[in-house]
């Protein structure tokens, strides 16, 4: 902390005498807010009644003006528990802060911004507490370190659940900050200081948050914010939550206490144990089809490198699920787009950060009987690796999938145990296993070829129809950014065509999914990654959903409020069309007609106009745009306004999917 003389924004003494006379003057004002009654006027010693108040102007509350003055309290104080706060956020090098505003945490944001000079962290400004953590979820997959963020302890953080349970579904560290007034007696009356208020907010969302506290002093806090992140950032990587006492905020800073800043002693993330690693080289090498799965894996520059050394000395397919971009697309072991023609035939599957193995052995078919179908050869031998059984966390919530019964499962982080799996397969290929592989990495890089091949021939299927199809929008799109250095921030839902027509070549072309399916996701989480990329000076472009989209649309308001660079395009089908079809789905089983699907599930009359929805909240908005031959140009100038450092948006009319 910084000696008290020192600190900035300090009002000085006079001006702070004024502001508390001015505020006794209006409050006595605002306490007669009707005509006095007779009995009252004339204790007051007035006998001239106004007849109504809208007669006259407000009068002058005599009956507040004539009570004995208040007992003196302090005017001014010099320092508050605000300040410490803003000193342990910027030791953790936290950047920005999102928040919707909120009096539970009024101390803590006037320090930031007069303490702490709106930097590390800065605030940014959100119309909705699900954008902010969403915002933090995007972020911290590009800038690989979290975000805090400030929510109203009842209300905002009700609002902003469930941005936090797809941040923990996706594995992803989320310093949530709420504020509560925890002192009954202190709470405001009449007035929403008791409902907005709670005993315990953290049970709100602790089933999906991987720790909370509520501190109950300044020494406390701090080292409870300094051990949340910490755990927020330890693989499995997830959310946390303190619960920030109002007055602890507000109040002076006792002189009595001898605070100080705790030290972050990040954890190391743990590796496999090395007799397992050892054993799973073995089966890898030994194995003569096998097959890498990969999921949300990536979380480091190192981590797309660590898998391509291990790919390519094994000569092995890998099927990269995108949970986070773990393999280059155009890398000819990349398999990604064809799981059924190798996951069957394989005789050593090894899942690396894959949260549902069994969904790759197994499927389940979708009809009135739902059937199991086994999907990979029953003498198939398994590896998992990866972190899921070292912190299921919690039991209500679903998210660790079904029982997968695999031969070998170990426990450790994915991104840093490779290098030590790499070096004890690379160890145990002898010369004439090597040839053995290489011949199979040949085989494979001509299936890779020929699928590139496909997939190119098929994206021209339908090239000049309207609704433009989703093949063309991603293939325009890449065309025109695919010189600069780009980052595909979000996409919408079962548009494949990037993974496969683009290149996705470092850890940032892609960030994955929401985690949760929570929809409103992309179009936030989109923004925060946005807000990470500008430091770099990249491109950020999404593809988003309409009905995602319709859930946050505020979030432009916070693109063009910020400054930050983003092209969205609206993929318009006009829909919730994957609901659309579950729709049909049942129609189908009940022989009933599908004419009516559309019920309840499409977003047209009126169509949104999203072009017009950007422009008024500031944002470059083009479209509808459904003639694809319009598509190019309008992508380019949307993207010239990107270049030049600000937010824009293209709706295109397309295909469902
Ligand atoms: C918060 C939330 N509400 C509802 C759903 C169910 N849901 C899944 S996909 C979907 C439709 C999404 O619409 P859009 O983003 O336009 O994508 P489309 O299916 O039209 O391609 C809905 C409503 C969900 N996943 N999350
Ligand atoms: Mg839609």
């Amino acid at each position: 902390m910084t000696d008290s003389s020192q600190k900035s924004g300090r009002a000085n003494p006079a001006r702070r005498s004024f502001l508390k006379r001015a505020t006794l003057a209006s409050s006595a004002t605002l306490a007669a807010p009707f005509p006095l009654t007779k009995a009252a006027a004339a204790q007051a010693g007035s006998s001239s009644l106004p007849a109504t108040r809208r007669d006259q102007p407000p009068q002058p509350d005599i009956a507040a003006e004539t009570m004995p003055a208040p007992e003196q309290d302090p005017v001014t104080q010099d320092s508050s528990g605000g300040e410490y706060i803003v000193d342990v956020l910027k030791s953790l090098g936290i950047e920005y802060l999102p928040l919707n505003p909120a009096s539970t945490f009024r101390g803590l944001q006037e320090a930031i911004v007069n303490y702490g000079k709106n930097t590390m962290p800065q605030l940014i400004t959100c119309t909705h507490e699900e954008i902010s953590v969403h915002i933090a979820q995007g972020y911290s997959k590009i800038a690989g370190k979290p975000l805090a963020v400030l929510a109203h302890g009842t209300v905002g953080l009700q609002h902003a659940a469930m941005a936090l349970y797809n941040a923990w579904c996706d594995r992803t560290p989320v310093v949530m900050l709420v504020g509560n007034l925890v002192d009954a007696t202190k709470r405001q009356s009449p007035g929403v200081g008791w409902v907005q208020s709670a005993i315990d907010p953290g049970a709100l969302v602790r089933d999906f948050t991987k720790w909370d506290d509520q501190p109950a002093s300044l020494q406390h806090c701090g080292e409870s914010l300094v051990r949340a992140y910490k755990i927020a950032t330890t693989p499995p990587m997830g959310p946390v939550l303190i619960s920030l006492d109002k007055k602890l905020q507000e109040d002076a800073i006792p002189p009595s206490e001898k605070l100080h800043i705790p030290k972050l002693s990040s954890s190391r993330a743990p590796q496999g144990e090395s007799g397992a690693v050892a054993e799973a080289a073995a089966m890898l090498v030994n194995a003569e089809s096998p097959v890498l799965v990969v999921d949300r894996m990536v979380r480091t520059p190192a981590g797309m490198g660590h898998m391509v050394e291990l790919a390519e000395a094994l000569q092995c397919p890998v099927i990269d699920m995108g949970g986070r971009s773990n393999f280059p697309t155009r890398h000819p072991l990349c398999h990604s787009a064809r799981p059924g023609a190798l996951l069957p035939y394989a005789d050593v599957i090894m899942g690396i950060e894959v949260a549902d193995m069994w969904g790759r052995l197994n499927a389940l078919v979708d009809r009135i009987v739902m059937r199991e179908r086994r999907v990979a050869r029953a003498d198939v031998k398994t590896i998992t690796l990866g972190l899921n059984d070292v912190y299921i966390g919690k039991a209500n919530y679903q998210d660790f999938q079904r029982y997968a019964a695999v031969d070998l499962a170990i426990a450790g982080d994915g991104e840093a145990t490779l290098p030590l799996l790499t070096e004890e397969v690379k160890r145990l290929i002898t010369a004439r296993r090597r040839s053995v592989l290489q011949a199979r990495g040949k085989g494979l890089a001509e299936d890779w070829r020929a699928l590139i091949a496909r997939v190119k021939r098929d994206a021209t299927i339908g090239w000049d129809s309207s609704p433009v199809t989703t093949a063309r929008l991603s293939a325009e799109l890449y065309n025109q950014i695919a010189d600069e250095d780009w980052s595909l921030v979000g996409n919408g839902i079962g548009i494949n065509w990037p993974r496969t027509l683009w290149d996705f070549d470092k850890p940032y072309r892609w960030i994955g999914g929401s985690g949760g399916a929570g929809l409103g996701y992309t179009v936030a989480g989109s923004l925060g990654a946005a807000l990470a990329n500008k430091a770099a000076g990249r491109i950020s472009v999404t593809i988003n959903g309409d009905g995602d989209f319709m859930f946050s649309p505020g979030t432009l308001w916070t693109a063009a409020h910020h400054r930050i660079p983003i092209l969205y395009i609206i993929h318009n089908n006009r829909a919730y069309h994957q609901e659309l079809m579950w729709v049909q789905v049942m129609a189908n089983r009940n022989n009933r007609t599908l004419d009516v699907a559309h019920s309840g599930t499409t977003i047209d009359n009126p169509n949104i106009d999203f072009a017009a929805m950007a422009k008024s909240m500031g944002v470059y908005g083009e479209g509808p745009i459904s003639d694809p031959r319009e598509l190019g140009p309008a992508l380019k100038r949307a993207l010239a306004v990107v270049k030049r450092g600000e937010p824009a948006l293209v709706d295109v009319i397309c295909e469902p999917r």
